[in-house]
């Protein structure tokens, strides 16, 4: 019914949203930090709360307490009674889910929530020692130029030349080196466990602050399938779109200690209005996470992350730091000859998406790099287990096997369709668009 609106008032848009939806129903989804939320979360997401401006937060800081109150009207607008439901069931919920003891959810996305976590702890000019982008870190971890490098003092970290993971002795010796105000735990690009205790370790030993990113990983950590950073870091923040399959947005966990300062950092500090539509889709799909159904799911993100590796190295593909403890991997593409950059233009073209990534000290540049990152949680929401990984695999290596031959694509890509077929997604809402069009005609 609505779309229909959407349909009559903006047909151009209605066609880039339904091509689209058939896109995402038709191709093999390996990027890895992308997902299919659910209708339910759609559905907060596409609701009036986009209209409402609730600057400030559902409570207030008690000056006696030094708790939060939700008693008190802590808004600058009137009218927020309905959005204080919602936000508050979103802060309690991902309380609940990771144990943290403060959340906000204002947080626009995994940038500013990390440019908040910064803010937080330290000042423009203060040492930040993050992981190398290139080595699987992110650009908000201090890449020069990102808004972290440019206000603060950054040295990079970098995985051990040997294992292609993190040589907490290593990483000692440059902290004390640098005497860092915020070490970063987190990765975009990692395919083994994130070990956030040795991290504390470090960050004790040299007096620093632990900010842990778990954009990539929080599904997992929800799910008890990871080492959870909340006992470690003072901050710690994520997305909420990737394994934790929730709306495009993020928020920050921290300790009771800097909780009145994140808020002020976070508003007024950094942001204004919050995105309450979103904060609403974001408790939803906490309350998602917090069922048996999604703790299984979880479950078989990383059993078919390993269903996938193990396919491809049986097929003589290179992984980097030999495998994978989590959701995504990355393939060394060097021995096969191919860039990362023609392997993820040429797999698109037969119906498998996914990023070319950097290896651990890669010879070429970013922007074609030797490998490919993939990851599972896309495939794994449509409901494909390791029979399917088996069959992904042997149909990337049909293509980067072959892969200037023009007759390989089409040859894929039907095969490519067929398995989508099996696993539907969207299959209403799909159902919904065509009648749409087709009663306009
Ligand atoms: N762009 C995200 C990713 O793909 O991992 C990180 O921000």
């Amino acid at each position: 019914m609505y779309s229909k609106e959407l349909y009559k008032t903006d047909p151009e848009v209605f066609a880039a949203i339904k091509a689209e939806t058939e896109r995402e129903h038709d191709v093999l989804e390996l990027i890895a930090s992308e997902n299919f939320v659910s209708e339910a979360v759609l559905a907060a997401l596409g609701s009036v709360l986009t209209n409402k401006y609730a600057e400030g937060y559902p409570y207030k800081w008690s000056k006696e307490t030094e708790e939060i109150d939700y008693s008190k009207y802590g808004r600058y607008y009137g009218g927020c009674e309905f959005i204080d439901e919602a936000e508050k069931l979103a802060i309690e919920r991902a309380r609940e889910l990771f144990g943290a003891d403060h959340v906000n959810v204002q947080p626009h996305s995994g940038t500013t929530a990390n440019m908040i976590a910064y803010f937080a702890l330290a000042d423009p000019g203060d040492t930040l020692l993050g992981l190398n982008l290139s080595h699987g870190g992110h650009l908000s971890h201090g890449h020069p130029i990102n808004f972290s490098g440019r206000f603060f003092k950054v040295v990079q970290y970098e995985v051990d030349p040997e294992t292609e993971q993190i040589n907490f002795d290593t990483l000692l010796k440059l902290a004390r080196e640098a005497k860092p105000k915020i070490i970063v735990a987190g990765a975009s690009a990692y395919p083994r466990t994130m070990h956030f205790e040795r991290f504390r370790e470090v960050a004790d030993e040299v007096g620093a602050y632990l900010v842990a990113d778990i954009a990539h990983i929080a599904g997992l950590i929800a799910a008890r399938l990871h080492i959870s950073s909340i006992p470690y870091a003072d901050i710690t923040t994520t997305t909420t779109h990737k394994t934790l399959r929730g709306p495009r947005g993020a928020v920050i966990m921290c300790k009771k200690e800097h909780a009145r300062t994140v808020d002020k950092v976070s508003f007024p500090g950094m942001q204004g209005g919050p995105l309450e539509h979103v904060i609403a889709a974001k408790a939803v799909a906490f309350k998602e996470a917090q069922s048996e159904e999604f703790a299984l799911y979880q479950r078989q993100i990383v059993a078919n992350a390993k269903a996938l590796a193990d396919g491809l190295a049986r097929r003589g593909y290179r992984l980097v730091a030999g495998g994978t403890d989590t959701h995504l991997m990355l393939v060394d593409l060097r021995s096969k000859g191919v860039t990362g950059r023609k392997a993820e233009r040429r797999l698109e073209r037969a119906g498998i998406t996914c990023n070319r990534n950097t290896i651990p000290y890669d010879p070429e540049k970013p922007f074609i790099a030797s490998g490919i990152r993939l990851g599972t949680p896309a495939l794994t929401t449509r409901g494909m287990k390791e029979p399917e990984m088996a069959k992904v695999a042997e149909l990337i290596d049909e293509v980067i096997s072959n892969i200037d031959d023009e007759e390989v694509y089409p040859r894929v890509k039907a095969k490519v369709k067929e398995i989508c077929e099996s696993f539907p997604l969207y299959a209403e809402r799909r159902k919904e668009y065509d009648s749409i069009s087709a009663e306009g005609e």
